[in-house]
């Protein structure tokens, strides 16, 4: 059994096996959830971001990539990286958003990890509705633990920086338990 919570407030204070970070495609850090956890992880994890993009380039959208988690409470870091919204496009981008989800479960599963905890992913400065990404990430994550796609994972936590977020996936992971 997977427990799927809501929870409010800064995703870096979590103690989880896994945070997710909603990156961009450069790896290199940015604002909003991408620069509290840089700037509470430390410098380690733009030295492993580092290295990975010149292994393997940048990340792409809907992909995801692990980093150890520096001085959080976490054992790693996933960064993946969202869509940006363009209006008229949801429909082709509804999928992106999705594999940033289940791609993050599968990678923080393979790691063995018991604990993941996601911030919502492209409705900050990527612009994505926030009703419209809630539902996309409910039902990514909701159809993955369905088909035991989940492995080690035991807890999935939707953390909500803002009263909107916070209602609108208590609402939906409600609906859908
Ligand atoms: N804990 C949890 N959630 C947070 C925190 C926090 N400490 N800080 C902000 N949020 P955004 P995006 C919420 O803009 O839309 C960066 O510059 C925030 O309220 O961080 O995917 C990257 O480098 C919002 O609901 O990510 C990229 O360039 C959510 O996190 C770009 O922004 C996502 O907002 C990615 O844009």
């Amino acid at each position: 059994m997977v427990a799927i919570e809501v929870v409010r407030g800064d995703i870096t204070s979590l103690e989880v096996d896994a945070i997710v970070n909603a990156a961009n495609s450069s790896l290199m850090g940015g604002g909003g959830v991408d620069g509290a956890i840089h700037r509470a992880a430390g410098p380690s994890l733009l030295e492993e971001c580092r290295a990975i993009v010149a292994r393997q380039g940048g990340c792409p959208p809907g992909e995801a990539v692990m980093t150890g988690a520096g001085d959080l409470k976490a054992t790693v870091v996933i960064h993946t990286v969202g869509p940006v919204w363009q209006p008229g496009e949801g429909d082709r981008l509804d999928p992106i958003l999705a594999s940033c989800y289940t791609t993050s479960l599968r990678l923080a599963a393979d790691a063995g990890c018991r604990s993941i905890a996601f911030p919502n992913i492209s409705t900050g400065v990527y612009g994505y509705p926030k009703d419209r990404a809630a539902d996309v990430a409910v039902g990514a994550v909701r159809s993955l633990v369905a088909g035991r796609g989940g492995g080690s994972i035991e807890r999935i936590l939707f953390v909500c920086f803002d009263d909107d977020n916070a209602e609108l996936y208590e609402a939906r992971v409600a609906a859908s338990g």
